[in-house]
Protein backbone atom coordinates (compact mmCIF):
# COMPACT_ATOMS: atom_id res chain seq x y z
CA UNK A 1 0.00 0.00 0.00
CA UNK A 2 1.15 3.47 -0.69
CA UNK A 3 0.05 6.93 0.57
CA UNK A 4 -0.11 9.74 -2.27
CA UNK A 5 3.34 10.78 -2.34
CA UNK A 6 4.47 7.06 -1.77
CA UNK A 7 5.16 4.97 -4.52
CA UNK A 8 7.49 1.73 -5.38
CA UNK A 9 9.88 3.63 -7.79
CA UNK A 10 10.87 7.35 -9.01
CA UNK A 11 12.29 7.70 -12.50
CA UNK A 12 14.23 11.08 -13.18
CA UNK A 13 14.08 12.30 -16.57
CA UNK A 14 11.57 12.22 -19.57
CA UNK A 15 14.13 11.83 -22.78
CA UNK A 16 14.97 8.40 -24.56
CA UNK A 17 15.73 6.28 -20.96
CA UNK A 18 13.25 8.20 -18.91
CA UNK A 19 10.52 7.67 -20.64
CA UNK A 20 11.69 3.80 -21.51
CA UNK A 21 12.32 3.54 -17.72
CA UNK A 22 8.98 4.66 -16.92
CA UNK A 23 7.17 2.43 -19.07
CA UNK A 24 9.12 -0.86 -18.44
CA UNK A 25 8.59 -0.24 -14.51
CA UNK A 26 4.75 0.37 -15.14
CA UNK A 27 4.56 -2.97 -17.01
CA UNK A 28 5.89 -4.74 -14.39
CA UNK A 29 3.24 -3.32 -12.01
CA UNK A 30 5.20 -0.68 -10.11
CA UNK A 31 3.62 2.26 -8.85
CA UNK A 32 5.95 5.04 -10.86
CA UNK A 33 6.28 8.90 -9.94
CA UNK A 34 8.53 10.67 -12.69
CA UNK A 35 9.86 13.89 -12.78
CA UNK A 36 11.90 16.30 -15.48
CA UNK A 37 13.21 19.88 -15.04
CA UNK A 38 11.45 20.34 -18.81
CA UNK A 39 7.74 21.08 -19.13
CA UNK A 40 7.41 18.11 -21.66
CA UNK A 41 9.03 15.09 -22.61
CA UNK A 42 12.17 15.34 -25.18
CA UNK A 43 15.46 15.23 -22.74
CA UNK A 44 18.41 16.16 -24.81
CA UNK A 45 15.94 16.83 -27.99
CA UNK A 46 13.62 19.25 -25.46
CA UNK A 47 16.65 21.21 -24.44
CA UNK A 48 18.94 21.61 -27.46
CA UNK A 49 16.28 23.11 -30.09
CA UNK A 50 19.05 25.43 -31.46
CA UNK A 51 19.03 25.73 -35.08
CA UNK A 52 20.68 22.69 -37.53
CA UNK A 53 20.81 19.82 -33.59
CA UNK A 54 20.68 17.06 -35.64
CA UNK A 55 20.74 13.37 -34.68
CA UNK A 56 24.70 12.04 -35.71
CA UNK A 57 23.45 7.92 -35.43
CA UNK A 58 21.73 7.06 -38.37
CA UNK A 59 18.15 6.62 -38.05
CA UNK A 60 17.22 2.87 -38.71
CA UNK A 61 19.31 2.30 -35.23
CA UNK A 62 17.96 5.43 -33.41
CA UNK A 63 14.92 3.07 -32.50
CA UNK A 64 12.75 1.77 -29.32
CA UNK A 65 13.15 -2.15 -30.08
CA UNK A 66 10.26 -3.03 -27.70
CA UNK A 67 7.29 -2.44 -29.46
CA UNK A 68 6.61 -3.89 -32.80
CA UNK A 69 3.62 -2.04 -33.19
CA UNK A 70 5.78 0.68 -32.63
CA UNK A 71 7.79 -0.07 -34.86
CA UNK A 72 5.53 -0.50 -37.93
CA UNK A 73 4.03 3.12 -36.82
CA UNK A 74 6.84 5.34 -37.00
CA UNK A 75 8.95 6.05 -40.29
CA UNK A 76 11.97 8.84 -40.08
CA UNK A 77 12.19 11.00 -42.74
CA UNK A 78 15.65 11.14 -42.91
CA UNK A 79 18.98 9.36 -42.69
CA UNK A 80 19.82 11.97 -39.95
CA UNK A 81 16.74 12.86 -38.57
CA UNK A 82 16.91 16.71 -37.21
CA UNK A 83 15.84 17.94 -33.57
CA UNK A 84 12.08 18.52 -34.27
CA UNK A 85 11.88 15.30 -35.64
CA UNK A 86 13.44 13.22 -32.73
CA UNK A 87 11.03 15.41 -30.28
CA UNK A 88 8.33 14.45 -32.18
CA UNK A 89 9.08 11.05 -32.24
CA UNK A 90 9.50 10.97 -27.96
CA UNK A 91 6.52 12.90 -27.88
CA UNK A 92 4.59 10.41 -30.07
CA UNK A 93 6.22 7.52 -28.13
CA UNK A 94 5.13 9.40 -24.67
CA UNK A 95 1.06 9.72 -26.26
CA UNK A 96 0.87 6.01 -27.46
CA UNK A 97 1.90 4.33 -24.48
CA UNK A 98 0.26 7.38 -21.88
CA UNK A 99 3.36 7.93 -20.12
CA UNK A 100 2.89 11.59 -19.73
CA UNK A 101 0.66 10.71 -16.43
CA UNK A 102 3.36 9.81 -14.60
CA UNK A 103 5.36 12.82 -14.56
CA UNK A 104 6.25 15.89 -13.08
CA UNK A 105 7.10 18.62 -15.03
CA UNK A 106 9.59 21.39 -14.76
CA UNK A 107 10.43 19.72 -11.41
CA UNK A 108 13.77 19.50 -10.18
CA UNK A 109 14.88 17.45 -7.77
CA UNK A 110 16.70 19.57 -5.17
CA UNK A 111 17.40 16.88 -2.38
CA UNK A 112 17.69 12.77 -2.35
CA UNK A 113 17.98 10.93 0.93
CA UNK A 114 18.21 7.34 1.32
CA UNK A 115 16.57 5.96 5.04
CA UNK A 116 18.04 2.92 6.01
CA UNK A 117 15.24 2.03 8.38
CA UNK A 118 12.48 2.19 5.89
CA UNK A 119 14.72 1.03 2.55
CA UNK A 120 13.58 4.14 0.70
CA UNK A 121 14.45 7.24 -1.04
CA UNK A 122 13.01 10.28 -0.19
CA UNK A 123 13.09 12.96 -3.07
CA UNK A 124 12.21 16.61 -2.31
CA UNK A 125 11.52 18.49 -5.52
CA UNK A 126 12.47 22.56 -5.70
CA UNK A 127 8.99 22.88 -4.90
CA UNK A 128 9.65 21.66 -1.90
CA UNK A 129 7.30 18.05 -1.80
CA UNK A 130 8.46 15.15 -0.64
CA UNK A 131 8.50 11.61 -2.47
CA UNK A 132 9.54 8.58 -1.29
CA UNK A 133 10.27 4.87 -2.78
CA UNK A 134 12.61 2.05 -2.66
CA UNK A 135 13.81 2.69 -5.87
CA UNK A 136 15.39 5.55 -7.26
CA UNK A 137 16.57 5.57 -10.94
CA UNK A 138 18.51 8.63 -12.75
CA UNK A 139 17.35 9.06 -16.11
CA UNK A 140 18.58 12.63 -15.80
CA UNK A 141 21.30 12.45 -18.91
CA UNK A 142 24.96 12.01 -19.39
CA UNK A 143 25.41 16.07 -21.47
CA UNK A 144 22.31 17.75 -19.78
CA UNK A 145 23.90 19.65 -17.86
CA UNK A 146 25.00 23.14 -19.41
CA UNK A 147 28.68 24.47 -19.24
CA UNK A 148 28.96 28.45 -19.03
CA UNK A 149 32.76 29.62 -18.87
CA UNK A 150 32.39 32.38 -16.19
CA UNK A 151 33.14 35.52 -18.85
CA UNK A 152 34.06 38.75 -17.27
CA UNK A 153 31.45 41.10 -17.43
CA UNK A 154 28.71 39.17 -19.13
CA UNK A 155 26.32 41.21 -17.16
CA UNK A 156 26.75 44.34 -18.96
CA UNK A 157 26.39 42.70 -22.33
CA UNK A 158 23.24 44.56 -23.83
CA UNK A 159 22.38 41.65 -26.30
CA UNK A 160 21.59 38.52 -26.54
CA UNK A 161 23.61 35.15 -24.86
CA UNK A 162 21.83 32.02 -25.09
CA UNK A 163 23.60 28.41 -24.51
CA UNK A 164 22.66 25.92 -27.06
CA UNK A 165 21.33 23.50 -24.54
CA UNK A 166 18.79 26.41 -23.17
CA UNK A 167 17.69 27.70 -26.20
CA UNK A 168 14.78 29.68 -26.19
CA UNK A 169 11.49 27.18 -27.21
CA UNK A 170 10.54 30.18 -29.07
CA UNK A 171 13.45 30.54 -30.96
CA UNK A 172 16.00 33.44 -31.56
CA UNK A 173 15.60 35.70 -34.46
CA UNK A 174 19.37 35.72 -36.38
CA UNK A 175 18.42 37.48 -39.39
CA UNK A 176 20.44 39.92 -40.50
CA UNK A 177 22.01 39.71 -37.11
CA UNK A 178 25.73 40.41 -35.96
CA UNK A 179 26.01 36.71 -34.02
CA UNK A 180 29.00 35.45 -32.53
CA UNK A 181 29.19 31.18 -31.78
CA UNK A 182 31.73 30.52 -28.60
CA UNK A 183 32.42 27.02 -29.22
CA UNK A 184 33.24 24.20 -31.99
CA UNK A 185 32.48 21.16 -31.01
CA UNK A 186 29.91 19.08 -32.35
CA UNK A 187 27.28 21.86 -31.63
CA UNK A 188 29.21 24.68 -32.39
CA UNK A 189 29.84 22.52 -35.87
CA UNK A 190 25.81 22.16 -36.37
CA UNK A 191 25.13 25.81 -35.41
CA UNK A 192 27.31 27.43 -37.73
CA UNK A 193 26.89 25.73 -41.02
CA UNK A 194 23.37 26.49 -40.11
CA UNK A 195 23.26 30.41 -39.75
CA UNK A 196 26.34 31.33 -41.87
CA UNK A 197 24.12 32.06 -44.99
CA UNK A 198 21.07 33.96 -42.75
CA UNK A 199 23.42 36.44 -40.54
CA UNK A 200 24.81 39.66 -41.66
CA UNK A 201 27.98 38.51 -39.80
CA UNK A 202 29.25 35.60 -37.90
CA UNK A 203 32.48 35.53 -35.93
CA UNK A 204 33.61 32.41 -34.79
CA UNK A 205 35.51 32.29 -31.80
CA UNK A 206 37.65 28.86 -31.81
CA UNK A 207 39.93 27.61 -29.32
CA UNK A 208 40.32 23.62 -30.85
CA UNK A 209 39.76 22.86 -34.16
CA UNK A 210 37.93 19.33 -34.64
CA UNK A 211 38.10 16.25 -37.21
CA UNK A 212 34.85 16.83 -38.26
CA UNK A 213 33.45 14.19 -40.89
CA UNK A 214 31.27 14.88 -44.03
CA UNK A 215 27.68 13.71 -43.33
CA UNK A 216 26.32 12.04 -46.19
CA UNK A 217 22.47 12.37 -45.31
CA UNK A 218 19.57 11.50 -47.58
CA UNK A 219 15.93 12.12 -47.20
CA UNK A 220 13.56 9.06 -47.52
CA UNK A 221 10.72 9.83 -49.55
CA UNK A 222 7.52 8.10 -50.91
CA UNK A 223 7.91 5.47 -47.98
CA UNK A 224 11.44 4.66 -48.86
CA UNK A 225 12.12 4.36 -45.04
CA UNK A 226 9.77 1.50 -45.34
CA UNK A 227 12.65 -0.91 -46.56
CA UNK A 228 14.45 -1.05 -43.04
CA UNK A 229 11.10 -2.45 -41.48
CA UNK A 230 12.78 -6.05 -43.28
CA UNK A 231 15.72 -6.02 -41.52
CA UNK A 232 14.48 -4.76 -38.22
CA UNK A 233 14.80 -8.25 -36.76
CA UNK A 234 18.61 -8.32 -37.73
CA UNK A 235 18.99 -5.01 -36.89
CA UNK A 236 17.54 -4.99 -33.33
CA UNK A 237 20.30 -8.26 -32.56
CA UNK A 238 22.91 -6.38 -33.98
CA UNK A 239 23.29 -3.31 -32.08
CA UNK A 240 23.45 -5.11 -28.87
CA UNK A 241 26.63 -6.64 -29.87
CA UNK A 242 28.59 -4.07 -31.70
CA UNK A 243 31.80 -2.13 -29.83
CA UNK A 244 29.72 1.25 -30.42
CA UNK A 245 25.48 -0.12 -30.78
CA UNK A 246 25.47 0.94 -34.12
CA UNK A 247 25.03 -1.67 -37.20
CA UNK A 248 28.92 -1.37 -38.23
CA UNK A 249 31.35 -2.73 -35.94
CA UNK A 250 35.69 -2.47 -36.65
CA UNK A 251 37.33 -3.60 -40.10
CA UNK A 252 38.46 -6.75 -39.73
CA UNK A 253 41.55 -6.58 -41.73
CA UNK A 254 44.46 -5.51 -39.48
CA UNK A 255 46.03 -2.17 -40.60
CA UNK A 256 49.36 -3.32 -40.92
CA UNK A 257 48.45 -6.16 -43.56
CA UNK A 258 47.81 -3.59 -45.91
CA UNK A 259 49.54 -1.55 -48.46
CA UNK A 260 49.45 1.82 -48.11
CA UNK A 261 47.01 1.85 -51.42
CA UNK A 262 44.79 -0.13 -49.77
CA UNK A 263 44.42 1.45 -46.58
CA UNK A 264 43.39 4.71 -48.61
CA UNK A 265 41.38 2.83 -50.38
CA UNK A 266 39.47 1.85 -47.02
CA UNK A 267 39.86 5.08 -45.78
CA UNK A 268 38.01 6.25 -48.92
CA UNK A 269 35.45 3.68 -48.83
CA UNK A 270 34.75 4.81 -45.05
CA UNK A 271 34.63 8.62 -45.44
CA UNK A 272 32.38 8.11 -48.37
CA UNK A 273 29.91 6.35 -46.37
CA UNK A 274 29.75 9.77 -44.57
CA UNK A 275 28.70 8.72 -41.50
CA UNK A 276 30.17 7.28 -37.68
CA UNK A 277 31.34 4.10 -39.28
CA UNK A 278 34.57 6.57 -40.28
CA UNK A 279 35.10 6.68 -36.27
CA UNK A 280 33.89 3.40 -34.78
CA UNK A 281 33.50 1.66 -38.22
CA UNK A 282 37.09 1.88 -39.08
CA UNK A 283 40.23 0.72 -38.09
CA UNK A 284 40.57 -0.12 -34.02
CA UNK A 285 43.83 0.29 -34.36
CA UNK A 286 43.57 4.01 -34.38
CA UNK A 287 42.39 4.30 -31.66
CA UNK A 288 45.51 2.81 -29.40
CA UNK A 289 48.83 3.35 -31.69
CA UNK A 290 49.85 6.78 -32.11
CA UNK A 291 51.58 5.82 -35.87
CA UNK A 292 48.55 4.74 -37.13
CA UNK A 293 46.43 7.46 -35.36
CA UNK A 294 48.33 9.82 -36.90
CA UNK A 295 48.18 8.22 -40.56
CA UNK A 296 44.38 8.39 -40.39
CA UNK A 297 44.10 11.97 -38.86
CA UNK A 298 46.37 12.92 -41.94
CA UNK A 299 43.81 11.79 -43.87
CA UNK A 300 40.90 13.34 -42.96
CA UNK A 301 43.20 16.85 -42.21
CA UNK A 302 43.34 16.84 -46.06
CA UNK A 303 40.07 16.49 -46.96
CA UNK A 304 39.23 19.30 -44.26
CA UNK A 305 41.86 21.38 -46.06
CA UNK A 306 41.01 20.98 -49.17
CA UNK A 307 37.26 22.47 -48.99
CA UNK A 308 38.58 25.99 -47.21
CA UNK A 309 40.03 28.56 -49.64
CA UNK A 310 42.00 30.64 -47.37
CA UNK A 311 45.44 29.18 -46.40
CA UNK A 312 45.66 30.90 -42.87
CA UNK A 313 41.79 29.89 -42.00
CA UNK A 314 42.76 26.41 -43.19
CA UNK A 315 45.27 26.22 -41.06
CA UNK A 316 44.04 27.21 -38.09
CA UNK A 317 40.52 24.99 -38.96
CA UNK A 318 43.37 21.87 -39.20
CA UNK A 319 43.56 19.90 -36.18
CA UNK A 320 46.60 19.01 -34.78
CA UNK A 321 46.74 19.40 -31.18
CA UNK A 322 45.33 15.39 -30.62
CA UNK A 323 44.45 12.54 -32.20
CA UNK A 324 41.63 11.66 -35.04
CA UNK A 325 38.96 9.70 -33.15
CA UNK A 326 40.35 10.72 -29.65
CA UNK A 327 37.48 13.13 -28.72
CA UNK A 328 33.65 12.65 -30.05
CA UNK A 329 33.93 13.05 -33.62
CA UNK A 330 31.23 15.34 -35.16
CA UNK A 331 29.46 15.16 -38.35
CA UNK A 332 29.07 17.99 -40.81
CA UNK A 333 27.71 19.12 -43.86
CA UNK A 334 28.73 22.94 -45.30
CA UNK A 335 30.89 23.86 -42.14
CA UNK A 336 34.11 24.12 -43.64
CA UNK A 337 32.30 25.85 -46.66
CA UNK A 338 30.90 28.20 -44.30
CA UNK A 339 34.07 29.75 -43.71
CA UNK A 340 34.70 30.26 -47.16
CA UNK A 341 31.52 33.20 -46.97
CA UNK A 342 32.93 37.15 -46.76
CA UNK A 343 30.23 37.42 -43.80
CA UNK A 344 31.68 34.89 -41.67
CA UNK A 345 35.35 35.35 -39.82
CA UNK A 346 37.49 32.74 -37.52
CA UNK A 347 39.09 33.92 -34.30
CA UNK A 348 41.75 31.84 -32.42
CA UNK A 349 41.06 32.10 -28.96
CA UNK A 350 43.20 29.27 -28.13
CA UNK A 351 46.54 31.66 -28.49
CA UNK A 352 44.31 34.73 -27.21
CA UNK A 353 41.38 33.97 -25.04
CA UNK A 354 38.20 35.86 -24.80
CA UNK A 355 38.87 38.86 -22.78
CA UNK A 356 35.34 39.60 -21.44
CA UNK A 357 32.17 41.34 -22.48
CA UNK A 358 31.24 44.43 -23.25
CA UNK A 359 27.91 46.39 -23.28
CA UNK A 360 28.33 45.59 -27.07
CA UNK A 361 29.74 42.41 -27.68
CA UNK A 362 33.41 40.24 -26.72
CA UNK A 363 36.89 41.71 -26.56
CA UNK A 364 39.53 38.96 -27.81
CA UNK A 365 43.25 40.76 -28.24
CA UNK A 366 42.43 44.00 -27.52
CA UNK A 367 39.90 43.68 -30.27
CA UNK A 368 35.97 44.76 -29.52
CA UNK A 369 33.61 42.01 -31.63
CA UNK A 370 30.22 44.05 -31.72
CA UNK A 371 27.39 41.22 -31.66
CA UNK A 372 23.69 41.26 -31.27
CA UNK A 373 23.34 37.87 -30.04
CA UNK A 374 26.46 35.55 -28.36
CA UNK A 375 25.82 31.64 -28.91
CA UNK A 376 27.60 29.78 -26.42
CA UNK A 377 27.99 26.21 -27.90
CA UNK A 378 30.92 25.31 -24.90
CA UNK A 379 29.62 22.38 -23.66
CA UNK A 380 28.30 20.23 -20.67
CA UNK A 381 29.39 18.92 -17.25
CA UNK A 382 29.60 15.29 -18.82
CA UNK A 383 28.66 12.61 -17.25
CA UNK A 384 28.32 13.57 -13.60
CA UNK A 385 26.96 16.79 -13.89
CA UNK A 386 23.23 16.08 -13.63
CA UNK A 387 23.79 13.78 -10.69
CA UNK A 388 26.08 15.94 -8.28
CA UNK A 389 23.38 18.57 -8.68
CA UNK A 390 20.63 16.81 -7.04
CA UNK A 391 22.04 16.67 -3.40
CA UNK A 392 22.14 12.71 -3.57
CA UNK A 393 23.38 11.23 0.03
CA UNK A 394 23.46 7.66 0.34
CA UNK A 395 24.05 5.38 3.19
CA UNK A 396 25.34 7.01 6.02
CA UNK A 397 24.46 10.25 4.63
CA UNK A 398 27.51 10.08 2.04
CA UNK A 399 27.32 12.55 -0.52
CA UNK A 400 27.84 11.67 -3.76
CA UNK A 401 28.66 15.03 -5.14
CA UNK A 402 31.32 15.01 -2.33
CA UNK A 403 32.64 11.80 -3.36
CA UNK A 404 32.66 12.53 -7.36
CA UNK A 405 34.57 15.78 -6.62
CA UNK A 406 37.06 13.27 -5.16
CA UNK A 407 37.17 10.85 -7.82
CA UNK A 408 34.76 9.23 -10.25
CA UNK A 409 33.78 6.09 -9.46
CA UNK A 410 30.33 3.63 -9.89
CA UNK A 411 30.06 -0.09 -10.71
CA UNK A 412 29.27 -0.70 -14.68
CA UNK A 413 28.07 2.95 -14.62
CA UNK A 414 24.78 1.14 -13.20
CA UNK A 415 25.08 1.55 -9.42
CA UNK A 416 27.18 2.90 -7.07
CA UNK A 417 28.93 1.67 -3.69
CA UNK A 418 27.43 3.36 -0.65
CA UNK A 419 23.99 4.60 -2.33
CA UNK A 420 21.95 1.28 -2.61
CA UNK A 421 18.94 1.38 -4.80
CA UNK A 422 20.02 3.87 -6.96
CA UNK A 423 19.98 3.12 -10.18
CA UNK A 424 22.22 5.72 -12.65
CA UNK A 425 21.47 5.28 -16.61
CA UNK A 426 24.54 6.60 -18.75
CA UNK A 427 25.83 7.25 -15.45
CA UNK A 428 30.03 7.15 -15.99
CA UNK A 429 31.89 4.53 -16.61
CA UNK A 430 29.39 2.84 -18.87
CA UNK A 431 29.73 2.89 -22.81
CA UNK A 432 26.63 5.00 -22.65
CA UNK A 433 28.72 8.31 -21.60
CA UNK A 434 30.17 8.49 -25.24
CA UNK A 435 30.77 5.30 -27.49
CA UNK A 436 27.37 4.41 -28.13
CA UNK A 437 24.66 4.77 -30.31
CA UNK A 438 22.54 5.62 -27.50
CA UNK A 439 19.20 4.48 -28.19
CA UNK A 440 21.32 1.01 -28.17
CA UNK A 441 22.87 1.78 -24.78
CA UNK A 442 20.22 3.59 -22.93
CA UNK A 443 17.64 0.38 -23.64
CA UNK A 444 19.86 -2.18 -22.64
CA UNK A 445 20.73 0.04 -19.33
CA UNK A 446 17.17 0.30 -18.55
CA UNK A 447 16.28 -3.27 -18.74
CA UNK A 448 18.92 -4.46 -16.62
CA UNK A 449 17.84 -2.48 -13.90
CA UNK A 450 14.03 -3.68 -14.98
CA UNK A 451 15.55 -6.53 -14.48
CA UNK A 452 17.46 -6.07 -11.49
CA UNK A 453 14.06 -5.02 -9.89
CA UNK A 454 12.38 -7.90 -10.71
CA UNK A 455 14.34 -10.36 -9.83
CA UNK A 456 14.62 -8.53 -6.07
CA UNK A 457 10.91 -8.57 -5.86
CA UNK A 458 10.39 -12.07 -6.91
CA UNK A 459 13.02 -13.09 -4.12
CA UNK A 460 11.50 -11.42 -1.63
CA UNK A 461 14.56 -9.17 -1.16
CA UNK A 462 14.36 -5.32 -0.65
CA UNK A 463 17.60 -3.35 -1.59
CA UNK A 464 20.89 -3.93 -3.94
CA UNK A 465 24.14 -2.16 -3.85
CA UNK A 466 27.90 -3.39 -5.11
CA UNK A 467 30.36 -3.68 -2.61
CA UNK A 468 33.31 -1.85 -2.11
CA UNK A 469 35.53 -4.76 -3.70
CA UNK A 470 33.31 -5.31 -6.93
CA UNK A 471 33.67 -1.31 -7.24
CA UNK A 472 37.08 -1.18 -7.28
CA UNK A 473 37.17 -4.23 -9.57
CA UNK A 474 35.25 -2.12 -11.86
CA UNK A 475 36.88 1.04 -11.89
CA UNK A 476 40.01 -1.15 -12.21
CA UNK A 477 39.25 -2.97 -15.44
CA UNK A 478 37.90 0.72 -16.90
CA UNK A 479 41.43 2.41 -16.16
CA UNK A 480 42.93 -0.70 -17.56
CA UNK A 481 41.32 -0.35 -21.04
CA UNK A 482 40.77 3.07 -21.16
CA UNK A 483 44.42 3.72 -20.65
CA UNK A 484 45.32 1.28 -23.11
CA UNK A 485 44.17 3.77 -25.81
CA UNK A 486 45.00 7.15 -26.29
CA UNK A 487 41.43 8.64 -25.67
CA UNK A 488 42.84 9.72 -22.19
CA UNK A 489 45.93 11.96 -24.06
CA UNK A 490 43.11 14.12 -25.50
CA UNK A 491 42.02 17.04 -23.05
CA UNK A 492 38.03 17.13 -23.64
CA UNK A 493 34.98 16.56 -21.95
CA UNK A 494 35.26 12.46 -22.47
CA UNK A 495 38.32 13.07 -19.62
CA UNK A 496 36.75 15.93 -17.51
CA UNK A 497 39.35 18.11 -18.58
CA UNK A 498 36.72 20.68 -20.34
CA UNK A 499 35.48 21.68 -16.35
CA UNK A 500 37.84 23.03 -13.69
CA UNK A 501 38.60 20.70 -10.81
CA UNK A 502 36.93 17.97 -12.22
CA UNK A 503 38.89 14.69 -11.34
CA UNK A 504 40.30 13.30 -14.59
CA UNK A 505 38.92 9.65 -15.59
CA UNK A 506 37.74 8.49 -19.37
CA UNK A 507 33.83 9.21 -18.50
CA UNK A 508 32.88 6.13 -20.75
CA UNK A 509 33.88 2.42 -20.89
CA UNK A 510 35.46 2.04 -23.99
CA UNK A 511 35.40 -2.23 -23.88
CA UNK A 512 32.57 -1.86 -26.26
CA UNK A 513 28.86 -2.02 -26.11
CA UNK A 514 28.85 -6.03 -26.85
CA UNK A 515 31.48 -6.94 -24.33
CA UNK A 516 29.43 -4.73 -21.62
CA UNK A 517 26.04 -5.82 -22.13
CA UNK A 518 27.29 -9.22 -21.76
CA UNK A 519 29.34 -8.52 -18.24
CA UNK A 520 26.16 -6.90 -17.53
CA UNK A 521 24.16 -10.33 -18.42
CA UNK A 522 26.57 -12.18 -16.09
CA UNK A 523 26.40 -10.23 -13.40
CA UNK A 524 22.57 -10.62 -13.53
CA UNK A 525 22.82 -14.08 -14.35
CA UNK A 526 25.47 -14.87 -10.92
CA UNK A 527 22.67 -13.71 -9.03
CA UNK A 528 23.95 -10.58 -8.75
CA UNK A 529 27.49 -11.67 -7.34
CA UNK A 530 29.76 -9.11 -5.77
CA UNK A 531 26.16 -7.12 -4.64
CA UNK A 532 25.04 -6.38 -1.47
CA UNK A 533 21.58 -7.92 -1.56
CA UNK A 534 19.23 -8.07 1.54
P1 LIG B 1 32.03 20.18 -26.54
O1 LIG B 1 32.38 19.09 -27.46
O2 LIG B 1 32.50 20.11 -25.14
O3 LIG B 1 32.52 21.55 -27.20
C1 LIG B 1 32.54 22.74 -26.49
C2 LIG B 1 33.27 23.78 -27.28
O4 LIG B 1 33.32 25.00 -26.55
C3 LIG B 1 34.72 23.39 -27.56
O5 LIG B 1 35.07 23.85 -28.83
C4 LIG B 1 35.46 24.16 -26.47
O6 LIG B 1 36.81 24.40 -26.76
C5 LIG B 1 34.67 25.44 -26.45
N1 LIG B 1 34.85 26.19 -25.23
C6 LIG B 1 34.52 25.82 -23.97
N2 LIG B 1 34.85 26.80 -23.10
C7 LIG B 1 35.41 27.80 -23.82
C8 LIG B 1 35.95 29.07 -23.49
N3 LIG B 1 35.99 29.49 -22.23
N4 LIG B 1 36.43 29.83 -24.50
C9 LIG B 1 36.38 29.39 -25.76
N5 LIG B 1 35.89 28.19 -26.14
C10 LIG B 1 35.40 27.41 -25.18
O7 LIG B 1 30.43 20.38 -26.46
P2 LIG B 1 29.35 20.21 -27.61
O8 LIG B 1 28.09 20.74 -27.08
O9 LIG B 1 29.84 20.74 -28.90
O10 LIG B 1 29.25 18.68 -27.79
C11 LIG B 1 28.95 17.83 -26.69
C12 LIG B 1 28.36 16.56 -27.16
O11 LIG B 1 26.98 16.76 -27.48
C13 LIG B 1 28.92 16.00 -28.40
O12 LIG B 1 30.11 15.34 -28.19
C14 LIG B 1 27.82 15.10 -28.89
O13 LIG B 1 27.89 13.85 -28.23
C15 LIG B 1 26.59 15.83 -28.48
P3 LIG B 1 37.93 23.33 -26.26
O14 LIG B 1 37.69 22.10 -27.09
O15 LIG B 1 37.64 23.09 -24.79
O16 LIG B 1 39.22 23.96 -26.48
Amino acid sequence: MHSDRSFDAIVIGAGISGLYAVYRLREMGLSVQAFDAADEVGGTWYWNCYPGARVDSESHVYQYWFSDELLNEWDWSERFPAQPEAEHYLRFVADKFSLRKHYKFATRVAHADWDEASGCWTIETDAGERYTAPYFVSCAGMLSTPKVPPFAGHESYRGIIAHTARWPREGIDLKGKRVGVVGTGATGIQVIQTIAAEVAELKVFQRTAQYAVAMKNRRYTDGAFAQWRQHYPQLKDKVQHTFSGHAFEFLTTPWQSLTAEQRRAELERLWAEGSLAMWVGGFQESFVDADINEQVSAFVREKIRARITDPEVAELLTPRAYGFGTYRVPLETTYYEAFNRDNVELTDVRRTPIERFTEKGLVVDGREFELDVVILATGFDAGTGALTRMDIHGRDGISLTELWSRDIRSTLGLQVHGFPNLFTVAGPLAPSTAFCNMTTCLQQQVDWIASCIAWLRSTGKHRIEPTAAKEDEWVRHHDEVANATLLVKTESWYTGANIEGKPRRLLSYIGGVGNYRQICDEVQASGYQGFAVA
